[in-house]
């Protein structure tokens, strides 16, 4: 059995870390039997979410874990890819986990009204998964200095706004009306898109980041299609569930 520490259930999603949501939409797309438990940082190998515990051992970041289970079980999801496939696969989930990704957390903590919304996610975390009683005033200190040192908290929400909508365009574009990413078959680069994408729309918040990916059919098209297809049955862990 792999155990999968993340972070807890919020806003009707399993996962409101875009990374832990990949990482539990690739086991079932892989149809490898986990649970789930809360992680606590302070335990993770790499301090941050997710991580999982395979065969008594616990290793870090989505996508080594994911290439773990590749190399262990077979990977039935991505053999038949061409190179070019890779490839575009690879440019994309980099494109979404490294540019993406910071829009995402920046619409969370640094708009006032994201925060307002944000916040009772945030306490949900104080202490277990931070790892002690920190004033969620101090986490979003933390990571407003990280947006600043990564860079994109130096742009105002115009010009980060500008950024995501040509993130997304580039995505639909790239999707056009095929059924997954890279074919009528899906692929491990799925999980990326389906969970990034999860991770936008589910802001209750409304920006021109969430109305310009809700505008792309195709997208939400898809995402109807990935949930159908793999979180069905989805059930919030029973240690979690209301
Ligand atoms: N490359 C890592 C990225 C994981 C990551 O950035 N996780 C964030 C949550 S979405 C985190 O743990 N942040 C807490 C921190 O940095 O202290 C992966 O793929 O797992």
């Amino acid at each position: 059995m792999i155990t999968l520490y993340q972070t807890p259930v919020a806003w009707g999603t399993p996962n409101l870390s875009p990374f832990c949501f990949k990482l539990e939409a690739y086991l079932r797309m892989a149809g490898l039997p986990y649970e789930v438990k809360l992680a606590s940082l302070a335990k993770a190998p790499k301090g941050k979410v997710p991580y999982a515990e395979i065969d008594g051992m616990l290793m870090g970041d989505s996508q080594f874990i994911i290439e773990h289970l590749k190399s262990k079980h077979g990977d039935t999801l991505d053999s038949k890819l061409t190179p070019e496939q890779l490839a575009i696969g690879h440019t994309v989930r980099r494109m979404l986990e490294e540019c993406t990704y910071w829009y995402i957390v920046y619409m969370r903590w640094v708009p006032e009204e994201g925060w307002r919304a944000y916040v009772p996610v945030v306490e949900t975390m104080v202490p277990g998964v931070v790892g002690g009683p920190v004033p969620v005033q101090a986490l979003r200190q933390k990571m407003l200095q990280i947006l600043h040192d990564q860079g994109t908290g130096r742009h105002n929400m115009d010009e980060v706004q500008e950024l995501a909508r040509a993130d997304i365009t580039a995505l639909a574009t790239l999707m056009g009306n095929k059924t997954y990413l890279l074919g009528e078959s899906p692929s491990s680069f799925d999980a990326v898109v389906y969970s990034f994408l999860v991770s936008i729309i589910a802001n209750p918040v409304d920006t021109d980041f969430k109305q310009h990916t809700l505008s792309q059919e195709n997208l939400v098209r898809y995402c109807a299609r990935f949930k159908a297809r793999f979180f069905a049955n989805w059930k919030p862990p029973e240690s979690q569930a209301a």
